[in-house]
C-alpha cells in the first residue's frame, strides 16, 4: 500500500508536469499557482532535487518588480477564468515580465527552500550542490518578497497582513469572508463566463455565482488603478487583516531568516527575525480569549470577524506561548474539530462541523483539504510536537488511500471532491511517505 501510494503520487506529479513547472491540476487549474508551487516543490524534492529547484525557479521568474510573487503565472493559453485578459498585469504601474495575476498568496516558499536544502544534503553529491547553489543564488529574490509583504501589506506595523481579495488568503469562500463580502456590491461590469464549474462533479462543490461576481469585481477594481498598492488600499471594497496569512508570514520569515544566517547574510537574518517576531505577536494578539481561536479583522468597518474556520488555529502555524499552543491543540483535537464524532477521518476540516456555516461539500466551507493537514503536521513537527504531527500524518495517509489525490474531501463520507489529481495533494503524500 505504501509503495503504491508513493508511486501513484509521483505519477500525478509527472502527469501535471509541463517540463519547467507543474500545473496545480490538469483541468480545473491548468497554470502555476504561487503557494501550490511551494507545496509541490516540497513533494517533488523527494523524487528529484533538480526538478524541485526548477519549479521554484520558474515561479521566481514571475516576481513583480515590487517584490510581489503573483498568485498565478499564465504561461500558455487555456480556458481558465479569469485569465490574463481579465487580470491585465501588463497595465500595472511597474509590470512583471511574464503574464500573471495581480494579487498574491500566502508565503510558504521558504518552507520549500528549507525542505529542498535538507533533501539535497541528505542525498549529497550533485543534489547537495544544486540545492545549496539554488538557495544561495535566489535568496535575494525571496527576501524581497518577504520584505514587500512586511512593508506593503502591514504599512503601520501591526503584525497582521492585509489582503485585498479572498483569493489572496487561499481559502476563497471560507465563512471568514462572509461579512466583508456582504458589503461588496458589484456595479456595472464587463460580462464573464465561469469555466471552473465545468470541471467538478457538481456545481455545489464550488463558490456560488454571486461570490464569483464579487471576486471579478475586485479584480476589475485593481486593474482600474493599475495595481498601485496605495490606491488599492484606498479604493478596494474588500480590505481585511488575515490572521492565517500573517501566521504563515511569521513562520516563513523565521525560516528565511535562518537560511540568510546560514548563507552569511547577517543583516537580512536579523531583519527577517524581527519580521517573524512582529507577525507572531500580531497573531497572538488576535486570539479571542473566549473561543481560543485567532480572528481576522475587517479593516473597512473595524469589525472582528468571528468564524469557526480553520484559520482560527493560526498560532499552531506561527508558534506561540506554550499555554496558547496547548489550548489550540486541545481544541483542534476536540469534538468541534478533528474529534467530531461524524468525521470519517480525524483531520482538520476547513470549517468546524459544529458550526452553522458548515457545508460538507462546498470548497472551503467544510471539506478537508489534505494540503492543509500537511501544513499543520509540518508546523507541529517544527514546533516540537511530534505526537500531533504523527497523528495528523497517519490519518491523512488513510484518507489518501483512495488514490484520487483529490483537492478536498467530504469530511463525513470521505468522498473525493473538487479536482482529482491535484498536484499539492500528491506532493503532500510524497513528503509524508518520506518522513522518518
Ligand atoms: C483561485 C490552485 C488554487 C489554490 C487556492 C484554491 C483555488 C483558485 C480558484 O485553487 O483557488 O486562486 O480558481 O478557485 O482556493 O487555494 O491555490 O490550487
Amino acid at each position: 500500500m505504501t509503495a503504491a501510494l508513493a508511486d501513484a503520487a509521483a505519477a500525478v506529479l509527472r502527469g501535471n508536469d509541463l517540463g519547467h513547472l507543474t500545473v496545480a491540476s490538469p483541468d480545473l487549474y491548468p497554470h502555476q499557482w504561487s503557494w501550490d508551487t511551494a507545496f509541490v516543490a516540497v513533494g517533488i524534492s523527494r523524487v528529484s532535487v533538480p526538478r524541485a529547484v526548477a519549479e521554484m525557479t520558474s515561479l521566481l521568474a514571475a516576481q513583480w518588480p515590487s517584490g510581489m510573487i503573483p498568485h498565478i503565472v499564465f504561461d500558455r493559453p487555456s480556458a481558465y477564468f479569469p485569465g490574463p485578459e481579465r487580470w491585465r498585469s501588463e497595465l500595472a504601474i511597474e509590470p512583471p515580465a511574464l503574464r500573471t495575476s495581480g494579487i498574491c498568496q500566502p508565503p510558504v516558499h521558504s518552507l520549500a527552500l528549507a525542505c529542498i536544502l535538507q533533501e539535497g544534503r541528505r542525498r549529497g553529491g550533485s543534489d547537495r550542490r544544486t540545492a545549496e547553489d539554488f538557495v544561495a543564488g535566489t535568496l535575494p529574490g525571496w527576501l524581497a518578497w518577504h520584505r514587500w509583504l512586511a512593508a506593503s501589506r502591514d504599512p503601520e506595523g501591526h503584525g497582521l497582513v492585509e489582503i485585498h481579495h479572498s483569493w489572496e488568503s487561499g481559502m476563497d469562500n471560507s465563512p471568514r469572508w462572509d461579512f466583508p463580502y456582504s458589503r461588496v456590491t458589484p456595479g456595472e461590469m464587463e460580462p464573464f463566463t465561469r469555466t471552473d464549474t465545468r470541471h467538478v462533479g457538481e456545481v455545489r462543490q464550488r463558490p456560488t455565482d454571486e461570490e464569483y461576481r464579487r471576486y471579478i469585481w475586485l479584480v476589475d477594481q485593481m486593474v482600474a488603478v493599475r495595481y498601485d498598492e496605495e490606491a488599492i488600499r484606498k479604493t478596494i471594497d474588500f480590505h481585511v487583516a488575515d490572521v492565517f496569512f500573517s501566521a504563515l508570514l511569521a513562520l516563513a520569515a523565521e525560516i528565511i531568516g535562518e537560511l540568510a544566517e546560514e548563507f552569511g547574510r547577517r543583516a537580512d537574518a536579523a531583519e527577517m527575525s524581527e519580521v517573524a517576531a512582529r507577525f507572531r505577536a500580531g497573531v497572538a494578539a488576535a486570539v479571542d480569549p473566549e473561543t481560543g481561536l485567532a480572528t481576522d479583522r475587517d479593516l473597512r468597518s473595524g469589525r472582528l470577524l468571528h468564524s469557526a474556520a480553520l484559520s482560527g488555529f493560526a498560532p499552531l502555524i506561527s508558534g506561540a506561548e506554550a499555554d496558547v499552543l496547548a489550548r489550540q491543540r486541545e481544541l483542534l483535537l476536540g469534538p468541534d474539530w478533528c474529534g467530531h464524532r461524524a468525521l470519517r477521518h480525524a483531520v482538520p476540516p476547513s470549517t468546524s462541523p459544529a458550526a452553522a456555516q458548515f457545508d460538507r461539500r462546498r470548497y472551503w466551507r467544510g471539506p478537508q483539504w489534505p494540503v492543509m493537514t500537511w501544513l499543520f503536521s509540518w508546523a507541529a513537527r517544527r514546533h516540537g510536537d511530534a505526537e500531533l504531527a504523527g497523528r495528523l500524518r497517519e490519518e491523512a495517509l488513510r484518507q489518501l488511500g483512495d488514490l484520487s489525490f483529490a483537492e478536498y474531501y467530504d469530511p463525513l463520507s470521505g468522498q473525493a471532491l473538487g479536482s482529482r489529481a491535484q498536484s499539492w495533494t500528491a506532493a503532500a503524500a510524497l513528503d509524508w511517505m518520506a518522513w522518518s
